[in-house]
């Protein structure tokens, strides 16, 4: 480690070093300071967000000592490391993940007690990052805790979104976006003003030769907007292991704004060309499946890629290795497709500009580089225009071009019957106008291809990337069944269960080592127990209940069954099944007898989840759903029957208080289209059943917890195929109890009928793509078989105290140790021990 200070005065720092408050006292005073200095504010104008600063500004320091002794320890070790480039992070909350993390929230608790403050007030002030979408961002979330809890040297990379996901407001029952200012106050970040790059877009390209007749590709006069980092410590659970989470923003090259137009009357030009180049890290693209062909965010691909590459070469040439270790040092994942760019971009990087030959580069890349598929749906699987990259990166355009020809050749001599494989797997589609087949490119680039649960990473094998089996071998794709970090969505979410079971296995080890919860099926028959388990169940519910009375006005009734199905909306997730489904309980209440309708059992509907802004169909979804609430909530008949109850804006520090608190959840997409889901875990580590189709990870999570516990039903992913061929060429068998839900919105039931006729023609009139009407009458089977297993509450009990214990597969750990074995051959750097002085 290069060291700035010389020896003699080192002596001086080490004594006056940074130290780590331990007691709640040492805690108040860090708080006090940090009110008093750092904001101006003193006992007599500090409200809740002023102590929440305080705390928040305290425990950073704490984190940015153990951050700062991770990464020097990290680099004289001198081990691979791994970078993870997501577009995506939604980090939630961090205040109460940091308490957790360094073990200090009694301390804490005690602290602002003793200051006049109510923890729960205070994490509760806290806005959260959420620079993602869904699964995909919450998982890069869930691996950097683990990466950091298994002291892994790894960091993330992604980009600093002025505005995250948008959020959700319900106006008349509508979705509308209003914008999310996440940034106003964001005491986790800092920004390094000395840590910068220029990214190049457009230009030219020039060939030339060297004096020693070496050919050489220079890329020029292209724009050049600069990338600060902002970096964000990720502490481990128990360890002290601190890592790093580096965003890029984007500035214009020459500063705050061009003073050199400015002094020569362009004054608004001065301010555009700053506008522009900010433009590119100002919203995350909250489509999961339109945001196709927009340049603005290929530029926001290669601006992170090209920052990010850049920062992982300078840091490896420190090193002053060769170039041949450079994949014994980096092991860069690729999230879904979006950071593909990264892979001509090293290329670049080490042809055009450290010299290396072809296929020396083309090897070291290849070694690198391993791709995360999350997606098998055609509609989401990337593809940028020729012309759009031509223009945008002419060089990188030349570089695929290259990858591509070699990579063809490649095919023909081993294939040389198979006369249409070429054209099936270039990475260039010969379509008007032509297209770059991204997830082709991240195959072919990488050693290692990973769909995230068993029937997804069976299913490219099958469909998407078939042809690259042949070509590459079956070796070359793995499976890692995603995973949940159970201190998040356990410890932190679900407190009193997670104290409970740390008293039955004699403390916290579980937690990072999930497989001990097997232990708890000895306490399967234990009365204090299982009343325990149940009370917990029961606070979480009314804590639920307390949450939509307060957010939504709604009253629901606690001892009440809890459905819950919380997501993006989609319609291969099925939102509109679920919806359906609901309406046809709600008929059949109406039809019994008041005496019947009191025998029912009580259920809560309760759904959340945004909706791209431009996915009319999901939309759709949403209204129906607030429509069905506004007539089944405020029909007398019904009472505690059934509430229907959709939770406005949809996130991860909800998603803490939604899922302690289900009974059952909604897993329900039409099978082979989820590739694996991950709130399906959370639900039943927190005590709740699923009902679910088979598909993604609820066929592991059924192999665990037994097929008694969980609530399957509908069509199998083999059979989708036929029956799509079905609809088209012999009609759809429609339910009779379907068809009585359609008429019946179709008669207005549920508001103005011509707001919902798309959603019910895509059905009956459009080839029901997504399978709603094959499904039906088996989902509404087993949400009876629900109904009924419900009112035998000391079974459900049972089950539910089973399927936590057979739970331990699902951790995060278990999925990073997997990559680290069998995709990037990693190994744990041993954390530093705390110095003697620390306070
Ligand atoms: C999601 C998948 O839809 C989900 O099944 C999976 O659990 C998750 O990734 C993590 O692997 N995909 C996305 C996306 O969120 O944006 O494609």
């Amino acid at each position: 480690v290069e060291a700035s200070v010389p020896e003699p005065q080192r002596e001086a720092w080490r004594k006056h070093s940074a130290r780590e408050f331990n007691t709640s006292d040492q805690f108040e005073d860090a708080v006090v300071r940090h009110i008093e200095t750092t904001l101006a504010r003193s006992l007599y104008n500090v409200d809740e967000s002023g102590a929440y600063a305080g705390t928040a500004l305290a425990f950073r320091d704490r984190l940015v000592i153990e951050w700062n002794r991770t990464q020097q320890n990290q680099t004289s070790a001198d081990q691979k490391r791994v970078y993870y480039l997501s577009l995506e992070f939604l980090m939630g909350r961090a205040l109460d993940n940091a308490m957790l993390n360094v073990g200090m929230k009694d301390v804490a608790r005690k602290g602002l007690d003793e200051l006049g403050f109510r923890m729960e007030d205070i994490i509760d002030q806290e806005r959260d990052a959420a620079l993602g979408n869904g699964g995909l961002g919450r998982l890069a979330a869930c691996f950097l805790d683990s990466l950091a809890t298994l002291n892994y040297p790894a960091w993330g990379y992604g980009l600093r979104y002025r505005y995250g996901i948008f959020r959700q407001e319900i106006v008349n029952g509508y979705q509308m976006e209003v914008p999310d200012y996440w940034l106003e106050f964001n005491p986790w970040e800092f920004p390094r003003h000395d840590v910068t790059v220029d990214v190049q877009f457009y230009g030219t390209i020039r060939k030339y030769m060297d004096d020693s007749g070496k050919q050489h590709t220079a890329w020029e006069n292209g724009e050049i907007v600069t990338a600060v980092a902002y970096d964000a410590p990720i502490p481990g659970y128990g360890t002290t292991t601190t890592n790093n989470l580096r965003l890029w923003s984007s500035k214009a090259s020459h500063g705050e704004f061009d003073f050199t137009k400015f002094n020569s009357g362009e004054y608004e030009a001065s301010v555009a060309d700053t506008q522009r180049a900010e433009t590119i890290s100002a919203v995350l693209y909250p489509n999961d499946s339109l945001d196709r062909g927009k340049e603005l965010r290929l530029k926001q691909q290669y601006f992170w890629c090209a920052a990010s590459l850049f920062d992982i070469v300078r840091r490896f040439k420190k090193s002053k290795k060769a170039w041949s270790d450079f994949p014994n040092q980096v092991a860069i994942q690729l999230n879904d497709t979006h950071p593909t760019l990264a892979i001509p971009e090293l290329l670049r990087i080490l042809i055009d500009i450290e010299g290396l030959e072809w296929d020396e580069a083309w090897s070291i890349v290849q070694k690198t580089f391993s791709y995360t598929n999350h997606t098998v749906l055609p509609e989401a699987l990337e593809k940028w225009s020729v012309p759009l990259v031509q223009n945008l990166l002419p060089r990188h355009l030349q570089i695929i071009y290259d990858i591509n020809l070699q990579f063809l050749q490649f095919v023909e001599r081993n294939f040389p019957k198979d006369r249409d494989m070429l054209s099936r797997v270039s990475i260039i589609e010969e379509s008007q106008p032509k297209m770059v087949r991204m997830a082709y490119l991240a195959v072919i680039g990488s050693h290692k291809v990973n769909g995230v649960a068993e029937l997804h990473s069976d299913l490219i094998k099958t469909t998407i990337f078939k042809d690259f089996v042949k070509i590459h071998g079956p070796d070359k794709f793995t499976n890692v069944t995603n995973g949940i970090t159970p201190r998040r969505w356990l410890h932190q979410a679900n407190f009193r269960l997670s104290e409970l079971i740390a008293s039955k296995l004699g403390g916290y080890d579980y937690l990072n080592d999930l497989t001990l919860l097997h232990k708890l099926e000895n306490y399967v028959d234990d009365k204090d127990f299982r009343k325990e388990f149940q009370d917990i169940k029961y606070a979480n519910k009314l804590r639920l209940a307390r949450y939509i009375k307060e957010a939504q006005g709604i009253t629901v009734n606690p001892a009440s069954l809890f459905d819950i199905q919380v997501k993006r909306i989609h319609e291969y997730k099925r939102q509109q099944l679920n919806i359906f489904g609901v309406i046809h309980r709600y008929l059949e209440l109406k039809e019994m007898s008041p005496a019947d309708r009191k025998k029912a059992q009580p259920r809560v509907s309760i759904f959340g989840g945004k909706a791209a802004p431009g996915y009319w169909m999901a939309k759709t979804i949403i209204h129906l759903i607030n429509q069905v609430s506004e007539v089944v909530n405020n029909d007398k008949d019904i009472g505690d029957a059934l509430k229907v109850v959709f939770l406005e804006d949809y996130n991860v520090s909800k998603a803490e208080i939604i899922v302690p608190a289900s009974d059952i959840s909604e897993h329900i997409s039409t099978a082979g289209t989820e590739a694996s889901g991950t709130s399906n875990m959370k639900f039943v580590l927190n005590g709740g059943l699923i009902i679910g189709t088979c598909d993604g990870a609820n066929i592991e999570i059924t192999r665990e917890v037994g097929e008694d516990n969980i609530f399957l039903f509908g069509n199998l992913s083999e059979d989708v195929e036929d029956l799509r061929h079905a609809h088209y060429y012999s009609g759809l068998n429609i339910d009779p109890s379907l068809q009585r839900v359609f008429d019946e919105i179709r008669n207005g039931m549920f508001g103005d009928a011509g707001q919902f006729s798309s959603l019910v023609n895509s059905i009956t009139d459009h080839g029901d793509y997504y399978l709603v009407s094959d499904d039906f009458k088996s989902y509404v089977e087993t949400q009876k078989l629900i109904d009924e297993a419900y009112k035998n509450q000391e079974e459900w009990l049972t089950k539910t105290i089973t399927v936590v214990a057979r739970m331990g597969f699902f951790s995060s750990d278990r999925c990073i140790e997997e990559y680290a074995q069998e995709i990037w051959n990693t190994e744990p750097v041993v954390p530093p021990a705390k110095p003697q002085n620390g306070a």
